[in-house]
């Protein structure tokens, strides 16, 4: 979506209007204000369009998200009928909704076996945010006071509330607001390309692990209160862990009595080609958060799903909850996710990101692994990432620039992937055809050309 330099009297208005007073996510905003925000206007498909009509694919499902693709009308029917009946009503004093209660049910038959209660929240970061309160809670009515130190990983992104910031491992996510706060840890994370050198994956796998118990040991067992990750770390580079990581982490979490936190709020609804992240790795969790792909990002809708062991204690306590968010359970939201459901089944989306689509994804992004430039690609169901080099035996790397400089080549070549670091990243719609990932890599292949070219190795 290159910004033509003559761009239309309308897009410099709301370019306008947003430096003067939009801030922005995650950005500089001077220098966003100075440069003008891209104008994204309407989208169909896997297309996004721009407000000077440019067309681009969008490889990033907009923030890992948008599962159904845009523009169904499903969705958008579902949410009106819902605005007409019911456009709010709380689920605080002794009250329901036909939709939060259906939402309830159906996500208990998609869950893995035992999480069959779910508290809602609107955001990844909320529904972080209560898990950590849900876990607090459990281990004081367990008795266990001191059991309270939450260890996560280092470049887990949970999201940017106070808990949900501090159990997220990005450095850059801590100083600005003096986190984390007391009680996070964070320990070593699966990332072999980057850290495990000449080890094999599989001890690679079982050592990062492991550093879980040692650092449970460290702490003393009756002070962990709970080990938190994602199945497959997403904003953190693109994790995909060794097969042995997930068995080791679970035998340890069992061992010492810690509870284990799942957040599929990237790897929930299919991303990676079973409904949730846990199927996908075999991972019976205490809790989970999900998010993103339960509306496809159609509404804002998140929860938190509790196992039996925590469901059922927090069911049974004998005070109420002080706990809740004005729109928990908003009608018009989960309808929307009823919807999003219903069209990931009817159109099996779920089966194709695990079956033909996913494979050939997976087959597509292999291919690259010729390119001069790139030194691995990895991937699992929808979600892929290729590692750029400049020696691909060594993995030395260019300069920090270079994922930007990809990423700017992607935008030019009309498509969206993400930058983290060197590792470029793509989580398209699972509704995506064979011809649009054809599209898809075609047009990634001529951006990391571009950037070779830039950076004098082709
Ligand atoms: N958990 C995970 C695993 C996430 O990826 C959150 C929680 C927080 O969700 P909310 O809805 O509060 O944003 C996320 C969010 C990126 C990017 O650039 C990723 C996310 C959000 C924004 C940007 O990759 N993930």
């Amino acid at each position: 979506m290159s910004q033509s330099p003559k761009i239309s009297n309308q897009t410099k208005r709301w370019q306008e209007m947003d430096a003067a007073h939009h801030l922005h996510p995650y950005s500089e905003h001077h220098a966003l204000a100075k440069k003008g925000a891209r104008v994204i206007t309407h989208a169909e498909g896997v297309y996004l369009y721009d407000s000077e009509g440019a067309r681009m694919i969008d490889g990033m499902a907009g923030l890992w998200c948008v599962n159904v693709g845009y523009g169904r009308p499903e969705l958008a029917e579902a949410g009106a009928k819902a605005l007409k009946e019911l456009p709010y009503y709380n689920s605080f004093f002794q009250t329901t909704n036909p939709y939060v209660a259906e939402l309830s049910e159906k996500l208990s038959t998609l869950t893995p076996d035992g999480l069959d209660r779910f508290f809602f929240a609107n955001s990844g970061s909320e529904a972080n945010d209560s898990a950590v309160k849900m876990i607090r809670y459990f281990w004081n009515l367990q008795g266990k006071p001191h059991k309270k130190t939450i260890i996560s990983r280092i470049q887990a992104y949970h999201g940017v509330t106070m808990a949900a910031a501090s159990l997220s491992g990005i450095p850059s996510m801590h100083p600005q607001a003096d986190l984390p706060l007391p009680g996070f840890v964070h320990i070593d994370y699966p990332y072999w390309y980057a850290l495990g050198g000449d080890s094999d994956v599989g001890e690679f796998g079982l050592k990062v692990a492991r550093a879980l118990e040692d650092r449970i040991l460290e702490l003393g067992a009756d002070n962990v209160a709970a080990f938190f990750a994602e199945p497959v770390q997403g904003a953190g580079g693109l994790v995909i862990p060794p097969e042995t990581y997930w068995p080791e982490i679970q035998r340890i979490c069992k061992k010492y009595d810690v509870l284990l936190h799942v957040d599929e709020v990237i790897c929930g609804f299919g991303r990676t080609g079973n409904w949730f992240g846990s199927h996908t790795y075999d991972i019976q969790p205490d809790s989970m958060s999900m998010a993103k792909g339960m509306t496809s990002g159609y509404q804002p809708l998140s929860a938190v799903a509790l196992g039996p062991r925590m469901g059922d204690v927090l069911f049974n306590a004998n005070e109420e909850w002080s706990h809740g968010f004005t729109y928990s359970g908003h009608p018009v939201a989960c309808a929307v996710a009823l919807a999003n459901i219903e069209v990931l089944e009817r159109d099996k989306l779920v089966e194709k990101a695990g079956g033909e689509i996913g494979a050939y994804f997976q087959q597509r992004l292999a291919s690259l692994n010729d390119h001069l430039i790139i030194g691995e690609t990895r991937g699992v169901g929808l979600l892929g990432a290729m590692e750029i080099v400049k020696d691909k035996k060594t993995r030395e790397r260019f300069g920090d620039a270079t994922g930007g400089l990809c990423r700017d080549h992607c935008t030019t070549s009309g498509i969206v992937m993400r930058a983290i670091g060197n590792t470029m990243v793509l989580s398209p719609p699972l509704s995506i055809t064979k011809p649009e990932i054809d599209e898809l890599f075609e047009k990634a292949r001529e951006a990391f050309d571009l950037t070779a070219h830039d950076l004098g190795a082709s």
